[in-house]
C-alpha cells in the first residue's frame, strides 16, 4: 500500500471560548469537529465530522450500500457527517471502504483531542429484525478490532458483505480504539451489516459522551 498524504485538523473554530474542557460549561463552548482529507493512488477521502451534532449528514461514495451505512451510522449516532468519497472501485470496493473507516477513525481521533471528560467506553445491542448484534468501545489509546468470523459471506447487492470488517479495522487502529463487534443472531446480510453499523453509532455516541472530570485513566493519559 502507498504512503497516504493527510490533512488531519480541527474545522475552523466556530464557537468562541477557551480550549479548555473543564466543566460541561466550558465544554460547550467548543465544538468537537475534524476535518480530513487523506489522498492515496486508490482513494481520495474528504470527510468532516461535529461530534456534538444531531445527526446531519450529506454522504457521496461510489458505492451504494457503503452511503447507506454512512447516513445510518450519522443518523443513529448523531453525528454531524460529511463525506466526499472516491476510489478504484473498478479495481474493487475494498479499498474505498477501508479507508473510509480508516479517515473516520482519524477524524474522531483528532475531534476527541485529549479525551478529557469523556465516558471512554460505551456499548450496545442492537437487533434489525432477525440479526442481532452487540458492540463494545473502549478509547483506550490502543488501536485493537476483535469480531468473531461466524462465516457470514456473500453479497448485497453488488457489496461484498465481509468488506465491513475491514472498515471497522481501518476505524479502530486509526482512532485508536479497542473495538468489539459480535453478531448474535443474522441470516439476512443487509441486516446483519446495518445492525453493526447501528450498534456502532450507539456504542461510539456513549463512549464520546462527554461526562466531565478529568482524562478518565489512572494513567492520567490516553
Ligand atoms: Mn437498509
Amino acid at each position: 500500500m502507498l504512503k497516504a498524504r493527510s490533512s488531519v485538523g480541527r474545522a475552523p473554530a466556530r464557537h468562541a471560548g477557551g480550549q479548555g474542557f473543564e466543566s460541561p460549561r466550558a465544554y460547550h463552548l467548543v465544538m468537537r469537529e475534524a476535518q480530513v482529507l487523506r489522498e492515496t493512488r486508490e482513494t481520495k477521502i474528504k470527510l468532516y465530522i461535529n461530534v456534538d451534532g444531531t445527526g446531519e449528514y450529506k454522504i457521496d461514495t461510489p458505492i451504494g450500500f457503503l452511503t447507506h451505512m454512512l447516513e445510518s451510522f450519522a443518523k443513529h449516532g448523531r453525528f454531524d457527517l460529511r463525506v466526499e468519497a472516491q476510489g478504484d472501485v473498478h479495481v474493487s470496493h475494498h479499498h474505498t471502504v477501508e479507508d473510509c473507516g480508516i479517515v473516520l477513525g482519524q477524524a474522531f481521533a483528532e475531534a476527541l483531542g485529549s479525551k478529557k471528560g469523556i465516558r471512554r467506553y460505551g456499548d450496545s445491542i442492537v437487533p434489525m429484525d432477525e440479526a442481532l448484534v452487540m458492540s463494545a468501545i473502549d478509547f483506550s489509546g490502543r488501536g485493537l478490532f476483535f469480531y468473531e468470523d461466524k462465516n457470514l459471506r456473500g453479497k448485497i447487492t453488488d457489496f461484498d458483505f465481509e468488506l465491513i470488517w475491514e472498515f471497522f479495522k481501518g476505524f479502530a487502529l486509526e482512532s485508536k480504539s479497542t473495538l468489539h463487534i459480535r453478531v448474535i443472531e443474522g441470516k439476512i446480510l443487509h441486516h446483519v451489516a446495518e445492525a453493526c453499523f447501528k450498534s456502532f453509532a450507539l456504542t461510539l455516541r456513549e463512549a464520546v459522551s462527554f461526562v466531565g472530570g478529568d482524562i478518565p485513566s489512572t494513567k492520567g493519559t490516553l
